[in-house]
């Protein structure tokens, strides 16, 4: 759109036009010519991963973006606006000194960051090279892709994606390696996670932060608390330290570190014990009415029974193979009843309490017990209130008020509906997150807050989810991805213990290990766990090569061999989703991409041209102009190329049309998608996805509690097939049978100390050297690494991390505040600037991630981490679902001034 400056200031109601897709880009090409006095203002979002996914319109003005304003229009207008500082100062970055301006090939040692500048053609013929030749040497697989999670951008993730499916490449799955996955949510609901969309949030009457700092992490989203407070809702923050969302909150409760499950089975026994209960609720969607043996902890399945053979039979053809058949005791009719696992639809009347011998088919005999039986002896034996009170109570604090206040929370929570619980990632970040998550999943499931507005639970971590399926742009041509656990790499040491034989049923690896490394979208050589590491197989040259895309100089980029530049949110077409709010959006280009910066679906749709030339695979050389959506767009520059008329710009408008085009193909025919085309998306902004619920609202489970749908909803992009494994009896599973649960006494959900299982049983000498838990929270001024360089926020934080402390810590180490101080283990050490404040808990140290290590005066915070994977993790394995996952704060550390 093209405006005068005079005419700016009427533009507050503005809404981006489109005449067509063409047309589109060409117009606002042309009105990038130099000199022109206009105004441009073009709606794109912003788009690091951090679960904003905010809408901007970028002010343009002869042809540099002059300053970013929220561009407010989303239809429902309480979304309105969304944004933050970081977002606003993305100028920062787009024309900082870190930009990138040309396709670099490493002339130095790896890390010294000693680069010569080449041309497109001599990058990319260099790095095909070096790829085909790892492939020739150790096989397609031991190439490792990593591309951060999808939700940023589907268009240009999803071209990497396409890559690497057409050689068979192995993909790190984002979710996982960040830590993000909340593991709890397939083993309790069969799904990868489900949660509210935020304006969700103002419908609830409770709302029980578990270790989110919503004010600093959810930051456009963090009004809807506040508005669900005027709105009578109470609001309450359970965390080991105070944060600026404890701030906002009606009460704060500071508990020990990690004994989060703990306190949600103190809040159950409670409400057991109390009957404040939803019984019909736990009969109907829950296992807790499923019967289980007792002599080998399994369920009891309906064809072992004597009485129910026969029919269990004949039912168990009518069902999928993924679904068992489970039985109950119905007391309406005194006998043992199948449940069907295909619909949540009763008609039986369980018993929920109560022990029942059951004659099986081979004429013994069977001891069985409700599951629901089983938590109640649970909770009643080990989960008291004052047992209770004994685990969580912060040093120094009186135990028999935390015995009252877990059965006042608990009575609060049980009897004001409804009640949503947030849970946070920091939270789930360690060894237990997946038993603290499926003790709290206990309390909403209890009290029937599922699937109803304002009721459930949530959470929130980063932009992950592929929300409907994406295979017509990611695989190419019936290829397949090849996904493979970040941890198993980082973890040599576990991938030959007993413990991963024994339990590894699915989880793949690459037979030759990893030999190449190639990444976009992400820091990993500050961010991801066991940096140094990374650091060392650099070195080492046990990495034979590095492929760095990024639109900036980062510490990661330091470190590859070639470095190619991608571009910013503002230079490219790109479809995007988040989980705070149902809305596909698209980014749209602003500007010109800086100096020779190429979006990243040419990059990929490059290489691969340059690889399959290279690579004997007959079939990919026919079909190489399929790498573009249309071939035709893909031979357009083909020819170009041949007749001399080939210029960047071209590759780029090309470039651009083929980002449009996988968009259209993405949009596809889904039901979710309906009715949303790119045409209405370059005119309107934001439209909603076609959910199943009234007012397509993102309330989880809608279907499955009011139209009696079994569990789970499918997760995309994986088959239903695989993550309804999670959940054989098609309802909400607390019981897990599965032998590793069985072994590992993990069969419901209990709590156990962190470090005891990791730190502590390696090393335990490190229970007396390392009584600090290291937590490396989410900085306000940073999206991970993302904004570490920009100044505004730099001058914010007076260029200096920071590590906060508890005052008895300060006076224990003679720390005093601005002292620089060094946290430090067995493996790493990271420094940073003492702030000490009694609002951190006594044993807790905190660094906040995402620095670069420009910035650090040594080692980076992920140098004290470890890949720790815990078994459980390894009973299926369906690529950022169910698989092992990062869990930053199991780490134990010291402090010491320097
Ligand atoms: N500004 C900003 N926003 C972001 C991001 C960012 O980097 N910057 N990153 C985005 C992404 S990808 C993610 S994953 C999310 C993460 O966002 P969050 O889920 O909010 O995670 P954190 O900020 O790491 O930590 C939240 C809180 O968890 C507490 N905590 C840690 N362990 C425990 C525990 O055992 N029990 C309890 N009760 N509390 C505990 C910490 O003290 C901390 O206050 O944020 C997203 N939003
Ligand atoms: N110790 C510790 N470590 C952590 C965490 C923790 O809590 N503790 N949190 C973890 C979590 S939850 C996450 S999600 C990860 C995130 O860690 P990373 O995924 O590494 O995220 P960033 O550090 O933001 O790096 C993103 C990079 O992508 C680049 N980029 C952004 N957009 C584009 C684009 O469109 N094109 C191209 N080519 N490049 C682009 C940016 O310039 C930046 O360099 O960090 C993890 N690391
Ligand atoms: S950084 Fe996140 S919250 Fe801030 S404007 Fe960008 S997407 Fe929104
Ligand atoms: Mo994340």
């Amino acid at each position: 759109m093209n405006v005068t400056r005079r005419d700016f200031v009427k533009l507050c109601a503005f809404g981006a036009i489109s005449a067509g897709v063409a047309s589109r880009y060409f117009q606002l090409a042309s009105s990038q010519s130099a000199g022109s006095d206009e105004i441009k203002m073009v709606r794109s979002t912003c788009s690091p991963n951090c679960t904003g996914a905010c809408a901007y319109h970028a002010m343009v003005y002869r042809g540099r973006i002059t300053s970013l304003i929220q561009a407010a229009d989303y239809p429902e207008s309480d979304y309105n606006p969304r944004g933050c500082l970081k977002g606003q100062s993305m100028v920062n970055l787009i024309y900082g000194p870190d930009r990138l301006k040309k396709p670099l090939i490493r002339v130095g040692e790896r890390g010294e960051g000693k680069f010569k500048a080449v041309s497109w053609d001599e990058a990319l013929d260099y790095a095909a090279e070096k790829l085909v030749e790892v492939m020739k040497k150790y096989g397609p697989d031991s190439i490792a892709l990593s591309i951060q999670v999808p939700g940023t951008g589907y268009v240009h993730k999803g071209a990497a994606i396409r890559l690497a499916s057409m050689f068979g490449w192995s993909v790190l799955h984002g979710y996982t390696m960040n830590g993000d996955l909340p593991a709890f949510w397939s083993q309790t609901f069969g799904v990868q996670t489900e949660e509210f969309e935020s304006l969700e949030w103002v419908n609830s009457r409770y709302i029980a932060v578990f270790g989110s700092n919503i004010l600093v992490t959810r930051l456009p989203d963090a009004k809807f608390l506040n508005i669900a407070k005027e709105r009578g809702a109470k609001v309450i923050m359970i965390d080991m330290n105070f944060t600026p969302t404890a701030a906002k909150a009606d009460e704060w409760i500071q508990i020990n570190p990690s004994t989060d499950a703990a306190f949600a089975l103190g809040i159950a026994n409670v409400i057991i014990n109390e009957r404040l209960y939803d019984e019909d609720f736990i009969k109907s969607y829950t296992d807790m009415p499923i019967l289980v043996r007792l002599d080998n902890h399994k369920r009891l399945r309906a064809y072992e029974v004597k009485e129910l053979k026969d029919e269990a039979e004949k039912l168990k053809k009518e069902i999928p193979e993924y679904r068992d058949l489970f039985v109950v005791y119905d007391v309406n009719e005194g006998r043992l009843k199948i449940v069907n696992p295909e619909t949540l639809e009763r008609d039986f009347e369980p018993a929920l309490e109560g022990e029942f011998e059951v004659e099986l088919v081979d004429g013994t005999t069977v001891k069985v017990k409700p599951v629901f039986q089983m938590i109640k002896e649970l909770v009643t034996n080990e989960y008291t209130p004052e047992r209770v009170a004994e685990i969580i109570t912060p040093p120094g604090r009186d135990k028999a008020e935390y015995a009252q206040l877990v059965r006042r929370i608990a009575r609060e929570m049980a009897t004001t509906k409804p009640l949503h619980i947030i849970y946070g990632a920091s939270n789930y970040q360690w060894f237990h997150g997946d038993l603290k998550g499926r003790a709290l999943a206990l309390i909403v499931a209890l009290t029937g807050n599922i699937g109803k507005p304002g009721a459930g639970i949530s959470t929130y971590a980063g932009q992950f989810k592929i929300r409907w399926p994406l295979g017509m742009w990611w695989l190419f041509k019936g290829r397949k991805t090849n996904w493979v656990t970040y941890l198993l790499w980082m973890n040599k040491e576990y991938r030959q213990s007993e413990e991963f034989k024994k339990y590894n049923r699915e989880t793949p690896y690459p037979k030759n290990d990893v030999k190449a490394f190639v990444f976009g979208w992400n820091n990993p050589f500050d961010q991801h766990n066991m940096a140094n590491k990374l650091k060392e197989m650099a070195k080492s040259g046990e990495l034979e090569f590095i492929l760095a895309i990024d639109f900036q100089a980062t510490t990661s980029t330091k470190w590859a061999d070639v470095v190619l530049p991608g571009v910013a949110w503002y230079e490219k077409y790109e479809l995007t989703a988040t989980i705070l709010h149902p809305y596909v959006q698209m980014q749209q280009p602003a500007i010109e991409p800086l100096f020779e910066c190429m979006p990243e679906i040419w990059i990929f749709k490059e290489l691969a041209k340059r690889m399959v030339a290279k690579w004997n695979d007959e079939e990919l050389k026919a079909q190489i102009a399929e790498f573009y959506p249309d071939p035709a767009l893909f031979e357009k520059e083909e020819n170009a190329r041949k007749n001399g008329t080939w210029s960047l710009k071209l590759a780029r408008e090309i470039a651009h049309e083929a980002s449009l085009k996988a968009t259209e193909l993405m949009l596809g025919k889904h039901e979710l998608t309906k009715g949303i085309t790119l045409e209405r998306l370059l005119k309107e902004g934001a439209i909603r996805l076609n959910l199943p619920t009234p007012d397509k609202r993102q309330i989880p489970f809608w279907e499955q509690i009011h139209e009696k749908k079994p569990f789970p909803p499918p997760s995309f992009p994986a088959p239903l097939a695989k993550t309804a494994r999670f959940v054989k009896s098609g309802r909400i599973e607390f019981y897990k049978e599965e032998d590793v649960f069985i072994d590992f006494g993990e069969t419901l959900p209990v709590h156990k100390d962190p470090f005891v299982d990791t730190e502590y049983k390696v090393n335990p000498q490190a229970k007396n050297k390392y009584k600090y838990a290291f937590i490396t929270r989410n900085a306000l001024y940073r999206v991970h690494s993302t904004h570490s360089n920009n100044i505004t926020m730099l001058e914010l934080q007076d260029f200096r991390p920071r590590v906060w402390m508890n005052p008895e810590t300060a006076k224990e180490k003679g720390i005093k505040p601005g002292d620089l101080v060094e946290v430090y283990n067995d493996r790493g050490k990271v420094r940073g600037y003492a702030v000490i404040d009694p609002g951190i808990h006594p044993r807790v140290i905190i660094f906040e991630q995402g620095w670069w290590s420009r910035y650090l005066r040594g080692d980076s915070y992920n140098t004290l981490t470890f890949p720790w994977i815990k078994a459980v993790h390894l009973a299926y394995f369906v690529p950022g679902i169910w698989e092992p996952t990062t869990a930053w704060n199991e780490c134990a550390c010291d402090v010491r001034k320097v």
